[in-house]
């Protein structure tokens, strides 16, 4: 098991929207995240209408059809006011967010109201050493490649991380249960160039292999951020797999 700590830095990060634990999570219509949809939503969605010039990182099209138009203030207006005291949909391993984009764009996370349903961390897998991961939320990646998974993520509170493999039977599954899934590594909070409280690991990873990434905090802390995953083919390159005989 790696249990090292890593630290990076993510210049494409920028500071998470809201600073303090307590709030809600974003909701649909709530276009700046903050937990309430306003005016301030309103403004922010009239100044991109139209088509998305980027349709995966286009804030203001809540119905996700990369254009801004009146189906998203009609969106918009249904939810004005205050977002419901919901738990985030990931909040439960089994109902982890599958992760599929590997760009350097943005993915909010929020941890608001999450319950802590991960198990305990054995001592020594991070420095310092963390007893747990409270609040957790789940995010699961299929490596596309062979390589190393970096897996990082950007908050407002003192986030912490860990990463699990597949299960025993081959296919993803969760810490908790009969056949839990194994640590990889885990992760606290390290501070960056451009990232207040933040934290990563780097996961050797093989193809088409399933691994379970955890995001939650310390005791007592909730939040918001962005996570950033990046997965890169190892330095040593392999062979083919068959290679035709030489001829001449
Ligand atoms: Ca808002
Ligand atoms: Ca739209
Ligand atoms: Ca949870």
């Amino acid at each position: 098991m790696s249990c090292s700590r890593w630290s990076f830095h993510w210049s494409f990060w920028g500071a998470a929207a809201r600073p303090s634990p307590g709030g809600v999570c974003p909701c649909e219509g709530d276009v700046n995240a903050n937990g309430v949809v306003d005016g301030e939503d309103l403004g922010d969605l009239l100044a991109v209408w139209g088509e998305c010039s980027d349709c995966l990182n286009c804030a203001g099209d809540l119905s996700g059809d990369c254009h801004v138009d009146g189906n998203d203030l009609g969106i918009l207006l249904a939810q004005w006011g205050a977002c419901p005291l919901l738990p985030p949909n990931n909040d439960a391993c089994a109902n982890a967010t599958v992760v599929t984009g590997f760009t350097g764009s943005a993915n909010p996370f929020c941890t608001y109201g999450a319950n802590t349903d991960g198990p305990a961390i054995p001592a020594g897998c991070s420095a310092p050493s963390i007893s747990n991961i409270f609040s957790d939320v789940w995010f699961r990646v299929v490596a596309p490649i062979t390589g190393t998974l970096q897996f990082g993520a950007c908050a407002d509170f003192n986030v912490r991380m860990a990463v699990y493999d597949e299960g025993i039977f081959g296919a993803c599954a969760c810490p908790s249960g009969i056949f839990p899934a194994a640590l990889l590594g885990c992760s606290t909070t390290d501070s960056f160039v451009t990232c207040g409280q933040g934290t990563a690991l780097l996961v050797p990873v093989e193809a088409g292999r399933c691994y379970t990434v955890r995001l939650g905090g310390a005791t007592g802390q909730q939040g918001t951020g962005n996570r950033e995953p990046a997965i890169s083919t190892s330095t040593s390159t392999r062979p083919p797999a068959s290679s035709p005989p030489p001829t001449r």
